[in-house]
């Protein structure tokens, strides 16, 4: 198979991107970072091909999609994994620029990308959009005002696109990760601070990026004639919380 995924300099992408060339499929690595994704394909071989994007430019996405070689052309399944977060301030004190990245990232590019490539999908009645959405898309917390109303948003348009894919084959899943430690998104999100990004994870036993590669895999080796729909998975030591109450 052929699969693309964004966000394959790091993290989940970089995870998911080893165990597919693992398995002899053919990976279309996608990120800014083209010398990151240069690294990664010096060890993986000619499974994976590095691509620079920026989802964020819409506009560029459907000539990077036709620019593809012919082995690597036809897009069995896309992995739209690439987002983040970034800070953790309540909404009064939030940085305007940092929301509008957020949108840009995570709605419009994850939006964009998937418009320059269903229709290849829905022409060969075959295909799987796996969308990389996030607990915070469903349950609200302290700081995460516009990071989790984009994640709401890739919740219900992952939901929305199967509801219009009625009758055809491709299947549309939304996963949605709890805690994941190990990756770069905390210390993205703490706009370099690593050492506040890594007290997000201390003192409990929380996700791998290589956790969330095994899962995304479990997705794309299902059955054709299953679509799991969403899928929200978090450790153990997390949970939802209940309602806070700010006592005087
Ligand atoms: P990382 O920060 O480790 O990786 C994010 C990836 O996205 C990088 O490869 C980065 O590459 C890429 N990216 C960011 N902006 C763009 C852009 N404009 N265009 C193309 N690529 C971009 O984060 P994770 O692996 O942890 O997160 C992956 C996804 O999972 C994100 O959507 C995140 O919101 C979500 N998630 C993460 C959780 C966690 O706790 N870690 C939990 C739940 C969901 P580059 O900088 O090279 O462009
Ligand atoms: C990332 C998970 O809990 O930090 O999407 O929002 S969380």
């Amino acid at each position: 198979m052929n699969i693309l995924i964004t966000g394959a300099s790091a993290g989940f992408g970089e995870a998911l991107s080893k165990l597919l060339v693992a398995k002899g499929h053919r990976v279309i690595g996608c990120a800014r970072r083209l010398d990151k994704l240069n690294i990664l394909a010096e060890s993986l071989g000619e499974l994976f091909l590095p691509v620079a994007m920026d989802v964020s430019n819409i506009a560029s996405l459907p000539q990077i999609i036709a620019d593809l070689p012919d082995d690597f052309k036809q897009i069995d399944v896309l992995v739209n994994n690439a987002g983040l977060a970034l800070g953790t301030e309540p909404a009064q004190n939030a940085n305007l620029d940092d929301w509008i990245q957020m949108v840009d990232t995570n709605i419009k590019g994850l939006m964009g990308l998937t418009h320059a490539v269903l229709p290849a999908m829905v022409a060969r009645d075959s295909g799987y959009i796996i969308n990389v959405g996030s607990i915070a898309g469903s349950w609200p917390y302290y700081g995460g005002n516009v990071y989790g109303a984009t994640k709401a948003f890739v919740k219900q348009f992952s939901l929305n696109l199967r509801a219009d894919l009625v009758g055809t084959q491709v299947r549309v899943t939304n996963l949605e990760p709890g805690n994941v430690a190990g990756t770069e998104f905390s210390n993205v999100r703490y706009h370099g601070d690593d050492d506040k990004a890594a007290k997000v994870y201390d003192g409990f036993k929380n996700m791998t990026g290589d956790d969330v590669g095994d899962i995304l895999l479990w997705l794309i080796e299902s059955p054709a004639h299953i679509n799991v729909n969403r899928l929200e998975v978090m450790p153990v030591a997390q949970t939802y919380n209940g309602l806070t109450i700010a006592k005087q």
